[in-house]
């Protein structure tokens, strides 16, 4: 099971739109931009109502008394309020030239690397590294150590999608056949919503991942533990679990250490170090996993996941080797 920090736990209840308040170097300066650019919006409509309220109730001279010639008069007041805001929006434009430089990379190098593929409606993480015994595969949950940039290939296995974690970097798309950048740093330890934001068919809304944010010892330990197939002694000691596992869930899931090693929907390897499946969809408990088994088609309508009919026998030894993967 994973054990999280109670400053974590309460991170992640925060909403996703909390991106009014970012926690990391890659959305700091954008949101200080947001702000900067709200206030200054809010400004200028209070001023442009006041002159116009101004103006409004102004007292006039009556229309006979209007001295001829003076019609021109106010017109240094156009070239003022003109110049004024010509300065100002150019002042904008270099402050967002000065933010998209600032987020546009690290201001140290990066040590990690992962890709995360954008899949209808789930995100396939893989961590890079020099070694290729000890990369590995996991979904919908990224760790990241705290305090530290790491960056991030964008890739889709289908249409576009978008990776979008509000509070750590801006948006950025996944488009089939082209590998996009990103990275992100998280300066304090929790849990970090994102979600696919660019609209993807009947599951987008049901896509969201986790970025979660650990001391370096305690994602040391989990990439340790991530790196390790699957416990063989479960293997042996769960057999009409795993022979299930094999005949109706191997084509599609991977189980690393075992046969299965479908391909193209989540790893299972260590399934239970995860906090929600399905991406963010449900808790992982025992029952919600259950649940999602037999109802995938319900719960996600148009998943990839086919739901199945389990007998009772069947899903409890179904379950019990499940609860191995950790
Ligand atoms: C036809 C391919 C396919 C088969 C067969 C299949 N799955 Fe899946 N499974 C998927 C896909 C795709 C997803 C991702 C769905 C999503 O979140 O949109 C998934 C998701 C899951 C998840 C959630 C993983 C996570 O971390 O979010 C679990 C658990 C799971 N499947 C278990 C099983 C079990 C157990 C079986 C066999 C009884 C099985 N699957 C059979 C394709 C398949
Ligand atoms: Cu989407």
């Amino acid at each position: 099971m994973l054990i999280l920090p109670t400053e974590a736990v309460e991170a992640a209840e925060a909403p996703l739109n909390y991106f009014l308040y970012s926690d990391g170097p890659a959305a700091k300066p954008t949101m200080y931009l947001g702000w900067v650019l709200t206030g200054l919006s809010l400004a200028i409509c209070l001023i442009i109502t006041l002159l116009l309220l101004a103006a409004l109730i102004r007292k006039r001279p009556k229309m006979d008394q209007r001295a001829i010639g003076n019609e021109g008069k106010g017109i240094h007041w156009i070239y003022i309020g003109t110049g004024i805001s010509t300065l100002i929006l150019f002042g904008l434009v270099i402050y967002s030239f000065m933010v998209v430089n600032k987020v546009a990379k690290p201001s140290q190098p990066t040590m990690l690397a992962f890709t995360v593929t954008g899949y209808g409606w789930w995100w396939k993480i893989e961590y890079e590294h020099d070694d290729p015994a000890q990369r590995f595969v996991t979904a919908n949950e990224l760790h990241i150590p705290v305090g530290q940039p790491v960056r991030i290939k964008l890739k889709s296995a289908d249409v576009i999608h978008a990776f979008w974690v509000p509070k750590l970097a801006g948006k950025t798309q996944m488009v089939p056949g082209l590998i996009n950048q990103q990275w992100l740093q998280a300066d304090r330890p929790g849990i970090y919503s994102g979600q696919c934001v660019q609209f993807c068919g009947v599951g987008h809304a049901h896509m969201g991942l986790e970025v979660v944010a650990e001391r370096a010892e305690d994602f040391e330990k989990w990439l340790v533990a991530q790196q390790q197939m699957a416990a063989s002694s479960a293997i042996s000691n769960e057999k009409p679990g795993y022979e299930l596992f094999m005949e109706r869930c191997a084509g599609c899931h991977t189980i690393r250490g075992t046969d299965a090693q479908g391909k193209h929907a989540p790893d299972l390897t260590h399934l239970n170090s995860r906090h929600r499946i399905a991406a963010g969809l449900l808790m992982n408990t025992p029952d919600q996993l259950m649940e999602w088994i037999m109802h995938a088609q319900k719960l996600k309508p148009g998943s990839r996941m086919p739901s199945f009919a389990l007998s009772e026998q069947e899903a409890s030894v179904l379950a019990s080797f499940l609860s191995t993967l950790d």
